[in-house]
């Protein structure tokens, strides 16, 4: 595998849908037309499509439908939120290779692969990540916080991923406080936040975020038929996974940039409002135990403060809740 795959998919993806040519490339990193001529062909036929015309050059015709980590750099090359990016075809979870990939490192990444085989969700709970059907990843970010913070970094992030995933449909999206976001009845996402410390500060935190982007009904495993869902399943059309990725990442960073400068409170109306949580009976399970109740407010550090059937109030900053 050439050392200049990810540079030559760079530019032909800086430059779409205008062609460049083989000379330009070759120029530009210092190689022979050879080698890009070579590259180009063993792209082709890993299912790149990329048309070549004589005395134009070549041109990238549409994105992969895998990750390309030189495709990625260029669709990612305005934001500032990671400073480096892996792309696998396949892993057991991002967040696995998160946690290794950070340590004794302090730039912040972003891992996307195609395919999770042990995609996790909370409480261990096994995430179906289908193979190029999704947007898997984990951002590992290094925010200067106290561990309190890592409540609200979940909620200012949620409402970045709410906002992106609404933008492709016309159905109202919804935050299922706190680590989810529906559409309709159907969970159409999951997200978690975990952190790596030490005594006294947060070395990294770790954001993972599963996206059902193209999946038809039929891809999803029998048990999530009836609950889960995907952007695919609420347009006319499939999404394009590179587009959604950036949108999401440049979203994350501005409310990334937000939650270090506001107080979780600025953002708690507009929290509120696109949350599917209210004025409904819920159950809530804390390990073997579990009760009914109703949601009576959110404060202003995130946490909810939830009435039971007895009357006792709860304040929760974080459970499992069934509709
Ligand atoms: C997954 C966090 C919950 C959900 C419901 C489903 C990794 C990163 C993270 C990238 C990401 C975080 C999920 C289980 C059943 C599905 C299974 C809809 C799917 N890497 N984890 N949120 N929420 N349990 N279910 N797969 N439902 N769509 N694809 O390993 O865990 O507690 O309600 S992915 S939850």
């Amino acid at each position: 595998m050439s050392k200049y795959r990810n540079a030559i998919l760079t530019l032909l993806t800086e430059v779409q849908p205008q062609y460049i040519s083989g000379q330009m490339i070759a120029n530009q990193l210092d190689i022979s037309r050879m080698t890009v001529k070579k590259v180009i062909d063993q792209l082709k036929t890993e299912g790149v499509s990329i048309d070549s015309v004589h005395n134009k050059g070549h041109r990238l015709n549409c994105y992969p439908a895998y990750w390309y980590l030189g495709v990625l750099e260029a669709c990612l090359k305005k934001q500032q939120l990671v400073d480096t990016i892996q792309a696998f075809p396949s892993v057991t979870s991002t967040q696995d290779v998160a946690k290794k990939a950070l340590v004794g490192h302090t730039e912040t990444m972003l891992i996307v692969s195609d395919e999770q085989t042990g995609g996790k969700g909370r409480f261990k709970r096994p995430w179906q990540s289908t193979k190029g059907q999704g947007i898997w990843m984990t951002l590992v970010l290094r925010p200067d916080i106290p561990f309190s913070m890592l409540t609200t970094f979940n909620l200012f992030i949620s409402l970045a991923i709410c906002h992106t995933i609404q933008r492709y449909v016309k159905d109202k999206v919804q935050i299922k406080w706190p680590n989810d976001i529906y559409i309709g009845e159907r969970k159409v996402c999951g997200f978690l936040t975990e952190m790596v410390a030490n005594a006294d500060s947060i070395e990294a935190v770790i954001c993972g975020i599963g996206i059902n982007v193209n999946q038809q009904e039929h891809d999803f495993d029998e048990d999530l038929i009836h609950t889960a869902t995907s952007l695919r399943l609420h347009r006319e059309t499939p999404v394009e996974r590179y587009a959604l990725l950036q949108d999401l990442v440049t979203e994350i960073e501005q409310r990334y940039h937000q939650f270090l400068s506001t107080p979780f409170h600025t953002i708690k109306q507009e929290y509120i409002d696109v949350s599917n949580i209210w004025n409904r009976r819920l159950r809530f399970t804390e390990g073997r135990k579990q009760f009914y109740g109703k949601v009576i407010e959110m404060d202003d550090d995130g946490f909810l403060h939830v009435v039971d059937e007895t009357g006792n109030i709860h304040r929760l900053m974080s459970a499992d809740i069934h509709f």
